[in-house]
């Protein structure tokens, strides 16, 4: 599962992906045009985990993990620029869009002014107006197929002009609901305003925890919501606010000093473990962990896998030979405290091939090999 960082040019992605990855890439006060992704994967914070690896003391302890990447800025109205970023996004599961609401003389900024509702805007137009370039092409390729009496693929031409329509009245992509025969054409189509995705209000480090903040999230949540009618699709879009400085920062002390520096700040938890846990609800992820003295385990698999299935991600021999799952969600499992004084009083329960794992269960696997 991998996350593109987007933004204009100088909004703190850099920083941010420092911060999530504990990297230490150079941030420049210049928009950086030229270079290689940044590519890091980070560990998906889960107290759950923690705890089980407190009681079973295993040799090893093992987390979830997503990938971030981190590229050069996107830049109103440079189509050759952006469609860089563009190639990037294709092929990532959602996208991660930093906005600067920071103050800083010293650090430019591509709009002159710090405007977070205007940057907001900029790049989503900027996304529409590349999915639209994209679907153009397409039509128009289709239509110099059939002068040429080539047959026209329909359901995608259908779906084409489905998507510019859209486009045309400035809706992106992942505000649109697509059937599932719509939705297997679109994979190979390359669009990158349908990626689900976490807006982060950049904020300055003096705006943290004020009405100033407060009042910028509901404006951005306002926009977001304003631009979605469709409910169904509200699970595409979330929004948070953090300051990039200040979680490098963070990132970067050891843990003693971490929450000493957090304590002072009146924070209880970074705001990237926020960021990474949204990331991985946005993608429609969830963990079942295992559990034992050699490992404490959290296993990522899609909402809605069943136990067979999910059996699979640890061993293709073990989704074979399955038999039954044994499983306590981790809450129950707490308030008894061991495994066999949760088997004693049956909230270990014994499940089919067809059971629809759960976040938080605690799962073993019982199979033939
Ligand atoms: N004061 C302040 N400065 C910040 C904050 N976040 C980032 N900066 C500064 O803004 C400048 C640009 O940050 P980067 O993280 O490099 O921004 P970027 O979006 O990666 O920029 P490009 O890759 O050039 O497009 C750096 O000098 C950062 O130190 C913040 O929250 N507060
Ligand atoms: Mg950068």
């Amino acid at each position: 599962m991998r996350l593109a960082i987007i933004g204009l040019s100088n909004s703190g992605k850099t920083t941010v992906f420092n911060a999530l990855t504990r990297q230490n890439i150079e941030t420049t006060i210049y928009p950086t045009v030229t270079g290689e992704p940044n590519y890091g994967i980070v560990k998906v914070p889960d107290y759950r985990v923690d705890k089980l690896a407190e009681i079973y003391k295993p040799k090893k302890v093992t987390y979830a993990t997503v990938e971030y990447v981190d590229y050069i800025g996107l830049t109103k109205g440079d189509i050759t620029q952006n469609r860089k970023v563009f190639d990037l996004i294709k092929d990532v599961d959602a996208i991660v869009h930093v906005i600067r609401a920071f103050e800083d003389d010293a650090v430019l900024h591509p709009m002159n002014e710090v405007n977070p509702m205007r940057d907001i805007e900029i790049l989503e137009l900027e996304l529409i107006f590349g999915d639209l370039e994209l679907a153009e092409k397409r039509l128009a390729r289709m239509e110099e197929g059939a002068k040429k009496g080539k047959k026209p693929n329909e359901a995608e031409k259908r779906l084409l002009l489905k998507c510019k329509d859209a486009l045309e009245k400035e809706i992106p992509l992942r505000n649109v609901s697509f059937d599932n025969e719509e939705q297997k054409v679109m994979k190979h189509l390359q669009f990158v305003s349908i990626k689900p995705e976490v807006v982060v209000l950049n904020v300055g480090e003096k705006d943290l925890n004020t009405e100033k903040e407060k009042k910028l999230l509901s404006d951005v949540d306002a926009y977001f919501r304003a631009k979605n009618q469709d409910p169904s699709l509200i699970t595409r879009h979330a929004s948070l606010s953090l300051c990039g400085k200040v979680e490098m920062e963070i990132a970067q002390l050891n843990p003693d000093e971490a929450r000493a520096f957090l304590d002072d700040l009146g924070i209880q938890e970074p705001a990237l473990n926020k960021l990474i846990q949204v990331s991985y609800d946005l993608l429609g992820l969830i963990s079942f962990l295992t559990c034992g003295e050699d490992e404490v385990r959290a296993w990522t698999i899609k909402k809605g896998i069943n136990a067979q299935q999910a059996a699979g991600k640890i061993h293709s021999d073990i989704e074979r030979g399955f038999i039954r799952a044994e499983v306590i969600n981790f809450d129950d499992f707490i308030s008894v405290g061991s495994m066999s004084l949760a088997r004693d009083k049956g909230l270990l329960r014994l499940e089919g091939k067809t059971y629809e794992v759960k976040d938080g269960d605690i799962i073993n696997f019982r199979f033939n090999v």
